[in-house]
C-alpha cells in the first residue's frame, strides 16, 4: 500500500512525547529527537509528500494528581483519544501515519484509530508488533502498574475497563491477525496471556532457529490473511542494545541490525503496510543520537529504501 500506480504517498507525522506509561522517565523526549536525526528529509528523499502535523500535548507529569496503583491512566487514556482521532484522520485521507513515541502505551491511539477506519469499512487490521516484551499485561498481572506493559491486551480486548474503553467504538484486534516479533522476556503470568492469546508469536529463539527471512514470511502472511493492511508498531527495546542502547528497558540478544532492517525491507516488498509507529525511544539512555538515528533508518527500510 505504500506507492499506488506512481503517484506520490504521504506520509503524515505525528509526534506524541508522553511517558507517563513508563517508570523511567525520557521517552517524551523521542519525537524532539528524531526530528533531529532528520526523519523529514530522510522520508522526502525516498520520494513521498511529507507533512509534520507536530506534537500532541500531553500532560506534564508534575501538573497531574496522583491516581493511584494504575499509574497516569486518565492523561494516558485522553493523549490516546486525541492521537485516535489524528491517526484515523491521516488513514482517511489514504495517507501513512507516522507515530513518533513516546512509550508504547500510545499504540493504543495509533491502533484504535486505524482499527476505526478500518470496521468503518468492514474490513480488518492486522498488526506486527516487534519488542522485547509482550505487553500483554493486565491491571491484574502486572506488578508495575506501568500502561506501557499493557497495550497490546487491551488492543485485543483485556484488560482494565478503562484501557478497553478506547476501543469501544473502533472494536478490537482479531488476534490471529497480530504477530509478535522479538519477544525474548516475559513475565511470569504474561506468558499464560500470551500463549492463550491466539497471537503468533516468534521469540528469539524461533527467529535464531529459522532466520529472519522465513518468521519475516510468516508473520506478514499472518497479518495479511484476511486483512486490508498491517500496521507496523516497532518498540525499539526489540533490537538488541548494541544497535539501540537509547530505550528504557533493553534487554540483551535482540534483533540484529541486519534483522530489523530485513524484517522491514520485506514488509515494504509486501505493500501492506498502511500505519506504523516507533516507540520507547529514550534519548536519556542514547548515545550521541544514535539510536534515533537507527530508527529513521529503519523508517526508510519501511518505506521501500533499497541499497541498490
Ligand atoms: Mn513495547
Amino acid at each position: 500500500m505504500t506507492e499506488e500506480g506512481g503517484s506520490k504517498k504521504t506520509v503524515e507525522i505525528i509526534g506524541v512525547p508522553l511517558d507517563l506509561g513508563a517508570n523511567m522517565r525520557g521517552a517524551n523526549m523521542g519525537p524532539a529527537a528524531i526530528r533531529i536525526a532528520g526523519i523529514w528529509d530522510k522520508i522526502k528523499v525516498l520520494g513521498y509528500n511529507v507533512i509534520d502535523r507536530g506534537d500532541l500535548v500531553v500532560p506534564i507529569r508534575e501538573c497531574i494528581p496522583e491516581e493511584g496503583r494504575f499509574k497516569y491512566f486518565e492523561s494516558i487514556i485522553s493523549t490516546c483519544e486525541e492521537l485516535k482521532e489524528n491517526a484515523g484522520q491521516v488513514v482517511a485521507k489514504g495517507s501513512i501515519p507516522l507515530v513518533l513515541g513516546g512509550d508504547h502505551s500510545i499504540a493504543l491511539g495509533t491502533i484504535f484509530g486505524v482499527n476505526k477506519h478500518f470496521k468503518q469499512k468492514k474490513q480488518n487490521l492486522g498488526v506486527i508488533w516487534i519488542d522485547a516484551h509482550a505487553d500483554l499485561n493486565t491491571h491484574e498481572t502486572s506488578h508495575s502498574g506501568n500502561v506501557h506493559g499493557m497495550p497490546l491486551a487491551a488492543l485485543i480486548g483485556q484488560g482494565h475497563p478503562q484501557l478497553t474503553s478506547l476501543g469501544k467504538d473502533s472494536g478490537f484486534l482479531d488476534p490471529t491477525k497480530v504477530v509478535l516479533l522479538g519477544i525474548r522476556t516475559l513475565d511470569e503470568k504474561e506468558k499464560g496471556i500470551c500463549k492463550r492469546s491466539g497471537i503468533r508469536y516468534f521469540t528469539m529463539r524461533e527467529i535464531d532457529e529459522r532466520g529472519m527471512r522465513a518468521v519475516m514470511e510468516e508473520a506478514i502472511s499472518v497479518a495479511s490473511n484476511g486483512t486490508s493492511g498491517i500496521h507496523l508498531s516497532v518498540d525499539m527495546d526489540g533490537i538488541d542494545p548494541l544497535y539501540a542502547p537509547g530505550v528504557s528497558t533493553p534487554v540483551t540478544g535482540g534483533l540484529s541490525y541486519r534483522e530489523a532492517h530485513l524484517a522491514l525491507e520485506m514488509l515494504h516488498d509486501s505493500h501492506k503496510m498502511c500505519s506504523m509507529e516507533f516507540v520507547e525511544l529514550n534519548p536519556m539512555n542514547d548515545v550521541q543520537n544514535k539510536t534515533a538515528i537507527l530508527l529513521v533508518e529503519l523508517v526508510q527500510s519501511t518505506l521501500g529504501k533499497s541499497i541498490v
